[in-house]
């Protein structure tokens, strides 16, 4: 059965991959399945049509017959349970690698994605610098504690998983606008080894090409 799933027609990072349709795009390749991907303008993204899909109005979607999915958490999930290759069969390991997924959205997600968000609509408020310290504070307080628990190990829990997945693509955020994630070397070499991944480097490549089409165009 045919999977779609829908992406920025053209992606405000310029093509950096920071977009969620990357995380997806990412688990799709890592387990070998083709997926199309349907393009969707910023208006696009809020008619009727796409809110039957996404309630909020956002990307990515996921469509597999009669399934349709958004939340690219749940949908790397979906991926993840169904097909081999990024969850361990052992049960305790892959609760483990689920607690993972969970921890890369739910806890180090937040403070990195606020972030972005004051600095692209907070800029010229007089509580720009006070907020953007404070949450660079959380940020750092995030990346310690994972710095520590990952130490020397590859990946966050054994073998790469889904966890990992999910892990590197919140860190990648960083990697593109700050300076924070080269204070933690360890974790600099956790996403450099993520990304050198032939399977990110076809999912990268994938909406780069999106990008480039669109610029083109
Ligand atoms: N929690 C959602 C967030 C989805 C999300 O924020 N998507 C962004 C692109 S990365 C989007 O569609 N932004 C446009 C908007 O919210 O209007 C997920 O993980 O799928």
């Amino acid at each position: 059965m045919t999977i779609t799933i829908t992406a920025f027609e053209r992606s405000p990072d310029g093509g950096k991959g920071l977009a969620r349709d990357m995380r997806v795009r990412w688990a799709l390749e890592e387990v070998g399945e083709p997926y199309d991907v349907r393009l969707l303008s910023f208006q696009a993204m809020k008619e009727p049509a796409h809110l039957a899909l996404q309630p909020f109005g956002q990307i990515p979607t996921y469509e597999e017959g009669d399934l349709v999915l958004f939340e690219s958490g749940a949908i790397v999930f979906h991926i993840a349970e169904r097909r081999a290759g990024l969850l361990p069969d052992d049960p305790n390991a892959r609760a483990r690698a689920i607690a993972w997924m969970f921890a890369a959205l739910n806890t180090v997600e937040p403070p990195i994605f606020d972030r972005t968000l004051v600095r692209i609509l907070e800029r010229d408020e007089p509580w720009y610098e006070k907020r953007l310290s404070a949450l660079e504070v959380s940020i750092r307080r995030r990346l310690a504690d994972l710095s520590r628990h990952l130490g020397d190990a590859d990946w966050l829990d054994g073998a790469f998983s889904a966890g990992d997945l999910l892990m590197v693509t919140v860190l990648l955020r960083l990697k593109a606008s700050s300076g924070i994630l080269d204070e933690y070397p360890n974790l600099s070499a956790y996403v450099a080894r993520g990304e050198a991944r032939p399977a990110y480097k076809r999912a990268f490549d994938a909406q780069l090409a999106v990008f480039k089409a669109a610029s083109a165009g």
